[in-house]
């Protein structure tokens, strides 16, 4: 047994510590301890939870091993991970006394979603399993079906997926679990969200970010996140770093993220079921008085939040050894601890005894149920872990109250005359959307709400902070300690945030600059996997509202930030992933914003996306035109067309805010220089209408689409993102050979806005030309006007570099031909 002489020994190579370590100790015990006779439940618990996961891992027949374990009982591949399911069941299994000895409302989420068996194990035992999926009966045939199905053709993943009860979390991809934890205990004030992270999961750099969350906790308003650091010190096939440095280090490592850790360690089952009951009995009670004091008497100091450093060898109660290699304790229990069991007799007998040494025929009756002394050791009902109803937060979910979009529109009384500030507008529109949802919906930004120009959120709520508060915070720092506007730099956190909440059963809004959301493109992905999986294969679980993303300070107006934050591809990334749960809306103006927003707040189980610039634009519609043409997501704007009643010779389409600009004075351009021109102005909100409808849901039909873009016109289309994009969703279409896309062709530079456009060729100019270029009678007697649009592109570049900004028509632009 490795204890407190191996914790002493690490001990001595003493870096410099702050305050005592809180370590469990062997051999003490208080009033409060469990009884031996609870010890011994909890333990034959744990053991029918680790018998049935490596059941999962290796068993296709004989599940209770009632016969002597033979080849053909076993699975013909084998597929899964043992090495975090003990550690994590020793956890699930303390929870639940703890949940029963408190009357706990508590979730779970694993960190390390790879050890589903255990809370697939742990679902099975409390009969949410069998309640969900009835033909997975509590018997002996039920339990054989559970475990074939496991990480098996048509059967279940072998994560956390949403097929299984309890979860939030896959827990695929690592890194993600505390911030989804603090989204769940956000405005769920009587909620526990309990959280694994694995100890290799702590290197990555979502982590590490997350574990500041503990400053934007309310323990007034919100819930507790009980992290439990599970210590097993190996990842794959590698120590990891927390288990590798001394107790001091983790400990004035996580005490210096603001939390009060209270360390487990040890491998003797007895000893240490004693010692994590003890810990945890700690963690609830500091818990409680946190939110007490706070409850009662306000906050007056930032809570110091418990959690648990659980220190246990990886693949606990695996044979130490398998032949010559080390198992229990080391990386090699990570995934199949034995894994040649078809072809090995003597390690089939080994796997035989290990499994037999849980002693299944104490834990379970004649029929394979869970005996009833121990079906008592879980929480019944709703209080399961694993039929809490917010690990299926649509059960929970209300609709938000939303105030008119339309008493919030920006004034247009002809096209292309006047400004507004899109985001601004929608900042006041979601001021009163908080107002009227103080319970259910937050606003989430890294750093930007105001730079984003959101500001007006601010005077219905503040950004939460638990942090200190200066002098100075209070000329314009906007914080409050009950504040719903959750800022803080990490991306990652706050998307996990933002996931977290929705999966719960409330309502987000997260805005961010759009070079960075690359920075979650893989959250957005398995979000939007999840998302998928429920949709379409999960019915039991409830409808959550969509994730609403505002992508802004977009691309073409960093022309002062420069190359580094000019980057449209994340559209690129969603379109990647299920039309089932993916939606994309580039709104060209304010009144659009609005109500595009207001139907994404609406919505539920999509990720939906909306690129939006924050700056000054030229307002096309006002609010009725703008609702209905979002209605529409792609329409013909014939204030701008003049091929009423003929055909027209080119089509000018767009989609995104400033390249529908340039589009349009490209428009005004070719109106003038070339009056016979017959033009067709289309402009697109909703991007996958371009796809076919066999591909979205939202695609157009070919006949609406070959009657919008024609079948053998040019079709000249300036588009926000990547130009590929564009033929990416259009490829099918009759006329997509005559499509010519300008995008971002990744020309980045500090420039001015028209200068920025040119270098990219999405600017009126270059546009003009391509029409000239493409409409055949044009080619030659166009020559004159193409002349000067060179010229008008030397001129513009010319006076940018002379005196750093665009010539005063550019930046003044009205639309001329009203
Ligand atoms: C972001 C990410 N990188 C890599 C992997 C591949 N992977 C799966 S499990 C694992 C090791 C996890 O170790 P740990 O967090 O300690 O969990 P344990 O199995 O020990 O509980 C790795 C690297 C992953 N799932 N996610
Ligand atoms: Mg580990």
């Amino acid at each position: 047994m490795r204890g407190a002489e191996g914790t002493r020994d690490r001990r001595r190579n003493k870096p410099v510590m702050n305050q005592a370590i809180t370590e469990i100790p062997d051999a003490v015990t208080s009033e409060n301890s469990p009884s031996a006779d609870e010890l011994r439940k909890i333990d034959a618990y744990w053991r029918a939870c680790n018998y049935l996961s490596l059941g999962m891992l290796y068993l296709c027949e004989n599940p209770l091993l009632r016969e002597p374990l033979k080849v053909e009982h076993l699975k013909k591949r084998l597929i899964g991970h043992w090495g975090s399911d003990p550690g994590q069941s020793f956890i699930w299994v303390h929870l639940n006394r703890l949940i029963k000895k408190y009357d706990l409302n508590m979730i779970y989420i694993a960190g390390p979603g790879h050890g589903a068996p255990a809370t697939l194990a742990n679902a099975y035992l409390e009969g949410t399993y069998s309640e969900v999926y009835p033909d997975k009966s509590e018997d002996a045939e039920g339990m054989c079906r559970f475990f074939k199905q496991f990480s098996f053709p048509g059967g279940i993943g072998s994560h956390c997926t949403p097929e299984t009860p309890g979860s939030i979390h896959e827990g695929g991809e690592l890194g993600y679990s505390v911030s989804h934890a603090f989204g769940a205990a956000f405005d769920n004030p009587n909620l526990i969200v309990s959280v694994v992270i694995g100890d290799g999961e702590t290197e990555t750099g979502p982590l590490m970010g997350s574990l500041h969350s503990n400053k934007f906790l309310n323990p007034v308003c919100d819930g507790a996140v009980l992290p439990i650091l599970h210590l097993n010190g190996y990842k794959i096939a590698n120590p990891t770093v927390s288990a590798r440095i001394t107790s001091e280090e983790l400990h004035s490592l996580l005490e210096g993220f603001g939390w009060a850790p209270y360390f487990v360690e040890g491998d003797d089952p007895p000893v240490m079921h004693r010692k994590m009951a003890m810990a945890l009995d700690e963690c609830v009670n500091r818990i409680r008085s946190i939110q007490g004091d706070a409850r009662r008497g306000g906050i007056q100091e930032r809570p110091r939040w418990p959690m648990v450093i659980l220190r246990s060898p990886k693949g606990w109660t695996a044979p130490k050894k398998l032949d010559e290699h080390q198992l229990e304790g080391y990386w090699r229990a990570h995934q199949i601890p034995i894994p040649d069991v078809a072809d090995n007799p003597a390690h089939l007998k080994i796997l035989e005894e290990w499994m037999r040494g849980y002693k299944p025929e104490e834990l379970f009756d004649a029929n394979g149920k869970l005996i009833p002394e121990l079906k008592e050791m879980a929480p019944i009902g709703k209080q399961r872990m694993s039929a809490n109803p917010h690990a299926n937060g649509g059960l929970l979910r209300k609709s938000l109250r939303l105030p008119n979009f339309r008493g919030y529109a920006a004034p247009v009384t002809k096209p292309g005359i006047s400004q507004a500030l899109p985001t601004y507008i929608l900042g006041e529109f979601l001021r009163d959307v908080m107002r009227d949802n103080m319970a259910n919906f937050r606003v989430f930004g890294p750093d930007e709400t105001a730079s984003n120009r959101l500001e007006a959120i601010y005077a219905a709520t503040k950004k939460t902070w638990l942090a200190e508060f200066k002098p100075e915070d209070l000329d314009g720092g906007e914080l409050s300690r009950d504040g719903r506007v959750m800022e803080m730099l990490s991306e990652h956190t706050l998307e996990g945030w933002a996931e977290g909440y929705v999966l719960t059963g409330r309502h987000v809004f997260f805005a961010s600059y759009e070079a960075f959301f690359h920075i979650i493109d893989s959250m957005f992905n398995q979000h939007a996997k999840w998302l998928e999986k429920c949709k379409t294969e999960v019915k039991w679980r409830a409808s959550i509202s969509s994730l609403n993303l505002l992508v802004t300070s977009t691309v073409w107006r960093q022309d002062h930030n420069g190359f580094t934050h000019q980057d449209p591809g994340f559209l690129d990334v969603v379109t990647n992933k299920s039309a089932v749960v993916t939606r994309i809306y580039l709104p060209p103006d304010a009144n659009c914003l609005l109500s595009t927003v207001d139907h994404c707040l609406r919505s539920v189980d999509y990720v939906n996306v909306i690129v939006a610039d924050k700056h000054p634009h030229p307002q096309y519609l006002d609010i009725d035109a703008a609702a209905k043409h979002c209605e529409k997501g792609i329409g013909i704007w014939s204030w701008a067309s003049n091929d009423l009643g003929s055909e027209p010779d080119v089509v000018i389409a767009s989609a995104g805010d400033v390249v529908t600009l340039e589009a349009l004075a490209a428009t005004a351009i070719l109106r003038e220089k070339c009056p016979d021109l017959k033009i067709r102005f289309i402009n697109a909100v909703d991007l996958f209408r371009l796809q076919p409808t066999s591909e979205h849901p939202h695609g157009l039909s070919d006949r609406d689409f070959n009657s919008l873009f024609t079948t053998d016109r040019p079709v000249i289309f300036n588009f926000h993102g990547y130009p590929a994009l564009i033929h990416k969703l259009a490829y099918r279409r009759a006329n997509h050979e005559n499509m010519h896309v300008h995008g971002y062709r990744e020309k980045g530079s500090i420039s001015t806005p028209l200068g920025l456009t040119i270098l990219n060729q999405v600017d009126r100019f270059n546009l003009a030309i391509d029409v000239i270029d493409r409409v055949p009678r044009l080619k030659t007697s166009g020559a004159h006007v193409k002349d000067w649009l060179r010229d008008q592109i030397v001129e513009n570049l010319a006076y940018a570099h002379e005196y750093g900004m665009d010539k005063p028509e550019i930046r003044d632009w009205k639309w001329p031909c009203a």
